[in-house]
């Protein structure tokens, strides 16, 4: 998966290249700063550091990684926040968008960044993390590298309230027209001298006649098709069919599993084998990088097995999403990462 949210402690991730929140001068502070010096060696990285002298914001400069588990480490200087209107954002950017350059020129396969300035810095972590994941994916784009984005205490991921909000609205509309129509099954298969009484609303007599009708239908179904003929009849499968949709997208392969946040390798694995069966979250990453509509979702994740369920917290937040028309994974990763979700890719 090129890029990964995780929650842990960024001197326990294994990364060709780990990122540390420097200070501008060349001296220990407090946060990340004092974990990366800690599990590589104080004194023997404090003296490279020296011979670097001072970072200004938005720069970098790189050390080895001694005895951190990583090959290098790149200092980062972030923005302090000062509200927003002395070019917070873009200094932030530049942090993260040099650091990805510089990984690339040192044929890093693997980073692993923090949450830059949302410490001591006092960033705001929601706008943090929207810039964070903007440039990482930018990046991603054109290179193929995994990123890692770390945080590290739950707050670090407080996305805006208001998105936080409609989508719990959402979850929670869908879970009561479920459990409605769960509720409700056994009462709409009265048997037929009760379902008729006087008394039925317009309503009622509707319904019960449409069950008729479909009951008529299930049986005509049956009785005009054999098992065989029933059987033999193919489906596309879901590369079939993906491969269909590729087509008529007119995307090419790069940029439909780049925003499916997933591998070459794997895409290529699904490309050459006509019955592949992906996971569910790999299925769902791909219709979000093809923009399906919900239909064309729902049919392309039935021909892997799978079906988007009301009760599941993960699907309504991607229905959530899709039913808007808002396709872009990383921003639906976040809001799956704040409740707890897997992460869409592979
Ligand atoms: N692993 C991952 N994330 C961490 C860790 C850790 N071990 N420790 C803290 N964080 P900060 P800044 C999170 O303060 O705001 C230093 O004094 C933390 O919760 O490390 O850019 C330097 O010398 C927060 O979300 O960096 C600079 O002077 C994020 O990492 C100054 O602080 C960044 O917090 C830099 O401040």
């Amino acid at each position: 998966m090129p890029l990964k949210i995780v929650r842990n402690d960024i001197v326990k991730v294994k990364a060709d290249i780990i990122v540390n929140t420097a200070n501008p001068r060349p001296v220990v502070g407090g946060g990340t700063d004092k974990a990366v010096y800690d599990a590589a060696g104080r004194e023997e990285l404090l003296r490279y550091r020296k011979e670097i002298g001072d970072i200004e914001p938005g720069h970098i400069a790189v050390t080895p990684a001694l005895a951190l588990n990583a090959r290098y480490i790149i200092h980062t200087v972030g923005p302090i926040w000062e509200g927003g209107e002395h070019s917070e954002l873009e200094i932030l950017s530049d942090c993260y968008r040099n650091s990805l350059i510089r990984a690339d020129e040192l044929e890093a396969e693997s980073i692993a960044f923090p949450l830059i300035s949302t410490g001591v810095y006092g960033f705001p972590k929601d706008k943090a993390l929207t810039t964070a994941v903007s440039v990482i994916s930018e990046f991603l784009m054109t290179h193929d590298m995994e990123v890692y984005l770390v945080v590290f205490d739950r707050k670090s991921f407080m996305v805006s309230e208001d998105l936080m909000h409609d989508v719990d609205e959402y979850i929670s509309d869908n879970y009561v027209a479920e459990k409605i129509s769960e509720e409700y099954e056994t009462s709409m298969r009265r048997p037929e001298g009760r379902r008729r009484k006087r008394s039925d609303s317009a309503q009622g007599l509707m319904e019960s006649s449409l069950m008729d009708t479909s009951s008529i239908l299930v049986n005509e179904t049956i009785t005009s098709y054999s098992l065989d003929s029933f059987i033999s009849r193919k489906e596309k499968t879901f590369q079939q069919k993906l491969l269909e949709l590729i087509d008529s997208s007119g995307k090419k392969d790069p940029e439909v599993y780049r925003k499916a946040n997933m591998d070459r390798k794997l895409f290529s694995k699904i490309r050459s084998n006509v019955n592949y069966q992906p996971k569910k979250n790999t299925a769902i990453a791909l219709s979000i990088s093809l923009e399906l509509s919900e239909e064309q979702m729902k049919d392309l994740l039935m021909r892997a097995g799978y079906a988007i369920s009301v009760s599941s917290v993960s699907d309504q937040i991607i229905m959530y999403f899709v039913s808007r028309r808002k396709y872009n994974i990383n921003d639906i990763n976040v809001v799956l990462f704040e409740h707890g979700q897997p992460i869409l890719g592979s």
